[in-house]
This record gives C-alpha cells, sequence and structure tokens, in this order.
C-alpha cells in the first residue's frame, strides 16, 4: 500500500493525513490509559532519527548557567528525581470534522487536518521537570518569562524550512506542570512521540507539548517561532478569511472543558431493550471534569453518569466513562454529552458558537444520530 504506516502504531488508526504522519485511533480503542500504540499522532514534518547517545539538550537564554545535558544526565537520579504524571494530550483540533461538516468552505480548512473525536489520549509520562532544570542551570536571569521549546523536526512553510518551535509563559514552569519525558506507559517514548525527549505540558494545546526537544531558550516575551505565532490562534466569531490577519487572534493555551461520544459510532442502528449503552471520555485542562451528563432527545433530558461509572480523577487527565442510557424512543435519536470541570465550566450547546476561523477547540456538545430499534 502507498500509505505511509509506523510500525510503532496500530496498523488500524485512521490517517487524517498520509504524510507527515497524522492519525487518531479507532473510537472503540478507549480506555483509560492509552496503549501507546493508539495514542493519536499530530506531525508537523518528518520524523527525526535521533540517537540517544548521541543526543543532548541545551538550556540556554536567560538562565544564570547556559547548560548542555545529555540523556543519562537528565536521567542520572543523584542529579534530578523523577516524576511519573498521568496526563492527557490533547490537539486542539480534536473533532474539527465538525466544524467542517456545518461550515463547509467558511473556515481554513485547507491546511487543517480533519480531525474526529480521537485526536487526544492519555499516558503515563516519565521525566524531570522543567523546573528542576532551570534550578540546574542556576535558576532565571531577570526577565525570564517564558520557555522556548524547539524540536528537531523540520517543516516547510512558503517556501522556507523551519524547526517546530513554540513556547509556554514561565509560570506553567513554575508550578511544575512542564516534564521533560523520555517514558510513555513504562517505555521508552516511541521514536513517532518524539524519542529521545519530549516536552509534556499538562493541561494545554498537544502543540506546546514539543516532540524531538533539543534545545530551550529562557526568553522574555512569547515565541516568535511560526508555529507559535502564525498557528494555534483562536480567532473569535466575527472573524473570518475576508478579515483574518495573526493580530486579530490569541494563541491557545489551556484546554477548555471537552468531552465526546466514543461508541456507538454516529448513524449506528441499534437494536436494544430499553437501554443503550455508551462510552466516552471527558476532559478539562484546567483542572479535572467533575459531572458527565447525557441526553438522549438532543439535550431537553439529561441524565446523570453515576461517579462508579467515571474513570479515576486525575488532575490534567481526561475521565473515561460509560453509561446506559435509558431509551424507550425509536427511530432517529440525537445522544450528546455535556461535560462540567471542577470549576463549574461546561460546554456550548452547538457547533455555531464553537466555530472558529482556523477551526480549532471545537468544545461544543458532542452529538450523534443513533436509529433505535427498541
Ligand atoms: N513537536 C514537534 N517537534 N513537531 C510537531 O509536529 N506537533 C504538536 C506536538 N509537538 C509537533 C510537536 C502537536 S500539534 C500535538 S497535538 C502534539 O505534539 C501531539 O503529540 P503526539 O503526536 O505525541 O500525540
Ligand atoms: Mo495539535
Amino acid at each position: 500500500s502507498w500509505k505511509y504506516v509506523s510500525k510503532e502504531k496500530s496498523p488500524d488508526m485512521i490517517h487524517v493525513l498520509q504524510f507527515p504522519y497524522n492519525g487518531e485511533p479507532p473510537r472503540d480503542r478507549l480506555t483509560e490509559i492509552t496503549d501507546n500504540k493508539d495514542h493519536f499522532v499530530r506531525n508537523h514534518g518528518g520524523i527525526p532519527e535521533i540517537n540517544d547517545d548521541d543526543f543532548f539538550l541545551d538550556i540556554e537564554g536567560l538562565v544564570n548557567t547556559p547548560k548542555r545535558v545529555t540523556l543519562k544526565e537528565l536521567q542520572d537520579e543523584s542529579i534530578f528525581s523523577r516524576q511519573t504524571r498521568t496526563v492527557t494530550l490533547q490537539c486542539s483540533g480534536t473533532r474539527r470534522i465538525e466544524q467542517i461538516h456545518e461550515y463547509p468552505g467558511d473556515g481554513d480548512e485547507l491546511i487543517n487536518a480533519p480531525w474526529g473525536e480521537g485526536a487526544i489520549g492519555t499516558a503515563r509520562w516519565t521525566g524531570v521537570s522543567l523546573k528542576k532544570v532551570i534550578k540546574y542551570c542556576g535558576g532565571l536571569k531577570e526577565g525570564g518569562k517564558h520557555v522556548e521549546f524547539f524540536g528537531a523536526d523540520t517543516y516547510f512553510k512558503k517556501g522556507k524550512v523551519y524547526n517546530y518551535g513554540v513556547s509556554v509563559p514561565m509560570r506553567k514552569v513554575k508550578v511544575n506542570e512542564v516534564l521533560l519525558a523520555w517514558e510513555m506507559n513504562g517505555e521508552p517514548l516511541p521514536k513517532i512521540h518524539g524519542a529521545p525527549l519530549r516536552a509534556v505540558v499538562f493541561g494545554y494545546i498537544g502543540a506546546r507539548s514539543c516532540k524531538w526537544l533539543y534545545r530551550i531558550n529562557v526568553i522574555n516575551d512569547i515565541s516568535e517561532a511560526p508555529v507559535q505565532m502564525k498557528e494555534y490562534i483562536y480567532y473569535t466569531p466575527q472573524i473570518g478569511k475576508q478579515n483574518a490577519m495573526y493580530s486579530n487572534g490569541f494563541s491557545i493555551q489551556t484546554m477548555p472543558v471537552s468531552s465526546a461520544i466514543m461508541t456507538p459510532l454516529n448513524h449506528d442502528q441499534i437494536i436494544h431493550d430499553g437501554k443503550i449503552h455508551l462510552t466516552g471520555w471527558a476532559y478539562s485542562g484546567s483542572g479535572w471534569p467533575e459531572r458527565v451528563e447525557i441526553s438522549g432527545d438532543g439535550g431537553s433530558i439529561w441524565y446523570e453518569v453515576p461517579y462508579d461509572q467515571m474513570s479515576t480523577k486525575y488532575f490534567h487527565a481526561w475521565r473515561v466513562w460509560e453509561y446506559d442510557l435509558p431509551v424507550d424512543a425509536e427511530g432517529w435519536l440525537e445522544f450528546c454529552v455535556r461535560t462540567w470541570d471542577d470549576a463549574l465550566n461546561t460546554q456550548p450547546t452547538y457547533v455555531r458558537s464553537a466555530w472558529n476561523w482556523d477551526l480549532h477547540v471545537t468544545s461544543s456538545c458532542h452529538r450523534i444520530k443513533i436509529y433505535s430499534i427498541n
């Protein structure tokens, strides 16, 4: 087959782009911790081959003692204490397909992949807190307010070649929410997920979790790298193709509360005896999903998913849930899910209030249509 397939991924990944490799798992693969083979992949360019022994990370810019560290040094527990954290990564393109279906041709769909509900996954990441690494470099110099990450992959845009570059504010580092990880679910980080070293930025849009990380630069303002300045920008709904300018939007950072139904699949036909079994995920980048509600009539009557049918609460991780929804109606029914997080945020009701020119963050209630035969 002409399809680009990675040995590191399940063969039945759904490829939203063939090259570079961009794929999400089949919907029925949902588990509390995502298997490495089934974790979605979002790549801007190729997959660099980096030998662990040749690898080093440069930490420079506004730190007192810029340093070059090897992977062995980062892994040396007499220098750095390690940590393992259960953290969800979500691409801001998750569920973009709904915005495209609702408003075909209105958004910037030419450069944005049509992701479904699977561009999100959860892993147990092991590594060292970036806060410790900065301390190891003698701490910050005056004005060190943002951390810029560079990945070893290159990509082309408008005839130029760039390294992948993004930044996160220093306050995120100070609260220990940025991990430099070399292990994913107890296994060495797969190449396609950024080996030998990647950043994992808890609660933020996946784009900040830089893979193939080889350089960290402490700076005083947001990175000017094109991925930071020109991609992952949220435009308010009054901005469309006529007036879209980078300066009209703002950087997407913390992911809002969102959720999705993973099974049954949209347009399934289900023969049942008064109830339909649903599964899905719920996530909030600023805390955790506190309550998940399901409706079988498009959002008039909501049923609360009981706590014992939701997975463990981890700060910065999704909760997967399942529920037997009582259904006595027959014919085409609209099922939807709505989540509340611990700060009482909930989801916009319809896609029309989530639509934005760059088609990011489709956080509206997820809706599917099911043919019910009772
Ligand atoms: N880092 C590099 N170096 N290059 C990339 O293309 N893609 C980003 C981020 N880090 C990317 C990157 C985006 S947009 C997302 S959503 C996450 O990686 C996806 O991580 P994953 O492929 O491990 O799931
Ligand atoms: Mo992403």
